[in-house]
């Protein structure tokens, strides 16, 4: 039999001889692996997606500490500060159709999602607090991601010991509905030391995912290029996980 035949003749039989197969028992042994396979990756998915725990407003802490950067003396961050970050912009740019540069004005106008969330910090402290900001889906959507793109990156205005604070998600975090541009805690602008005037609020990850001194949204294909190439200033310093997933 020729090649192309012997395939049709298969395609046909494998159709006609489906429920054969599957009646008999190695075939329903695998059919069953890849049905538990499937739903095995499907939980993934729909976990990835499931909401962060959110508490009621009398769970909040008296004092949410900072930790890291806390009062950013580099660049024009100061003088920004001093200004009381009339000036302050933030830009979403790289692989979008429409870059934004957004005032402080233009982010509060926006439809706000308020969260009261813990925040756990792998140097072994939590803290809850309420934020408030847009969703991030709703910035990407505006500036309209390019196919190519497959993580955003988070620019900050901090230097700490002299290098750039930056981080990165996936598209399943960035799209996440907790995940939010924050620019209240408890229902006050930002203090300096929790990030000052935008952080990012990534309910689903570890503390040093929640980019402070949010300067800039940035989307790539990859993160080979951006500074260390491991997606995140602890993660390229000290190996912390890129997935801090909890
Ligand atoms: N820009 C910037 N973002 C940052 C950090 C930082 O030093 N600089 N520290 C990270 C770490 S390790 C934690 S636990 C949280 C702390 O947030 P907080 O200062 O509001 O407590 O911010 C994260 N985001
Ligand atoms: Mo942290």
């Amino acid at each position: 039999m020729k090649r192309r035949g012997f395939l049709a003749v298969l395609g046909a039989g494998f159709v006609a001889g489906c429920n054969k197969f599957a009646d008999s028992d190695a075939g329903s042994k695998l059919l069953g692996a890849a049905e538990k396979w499937h739903k095995n990756a499907h939980d993934l998915l729909m976990d990835r997606k499931a909401l962060a725990p959110e508490f009621p407003r009398s769970a909040i802490s008296p004092f949410f500490r900072g930790n890291g950067s806390v009062d950013p003396q580099n660049g024009d961050y100061p003088a920004q500060a001093d200004a009381g970050f009339a000036d302050w912009r933030l830009e979403v740019r790289g692989l979008v159709e429409h870059p934004l540069s957004l005032s402080l004005e233009n982010i509060r106008k926006l439809p706000q999602r308020t969260q009261v969330t813990r925040h756990d910090c792998v140097e072994g402290w939590s803290a809850i607090g309420e934020w408030t900001g847009p969703q991030l889906s709703l910035l990407l959507d505006a500036a309209k991601l390019r196919p190519e793109a497959k993580y955003i990156v988070f620019r900050c205005a901090d230097n700490l010991n002299g290098q750039d604070y930056y981080e990165s998600v996936d598209l399943i975090d960035a799209y996440h509905p907790q995940t939010i541009v924050a620019h209240e805690l408890n229902g006050e602008p930002l203090p300096i030391r929790n990030g000052a005037p935008l952080r990012m609020r990534i309910e689903r990850q570890l503390g040093y995912k929640h980019a402070k001194y949010l300067t800039a949204i940035e989307a790539v294909a990859s993160l080979d290029d951006i500074e260390g190439g491991k997606g995140g200033y602890w993660e390229d310093r000290a190996g912390y996980q890129w997935y801090a997933g909890i």
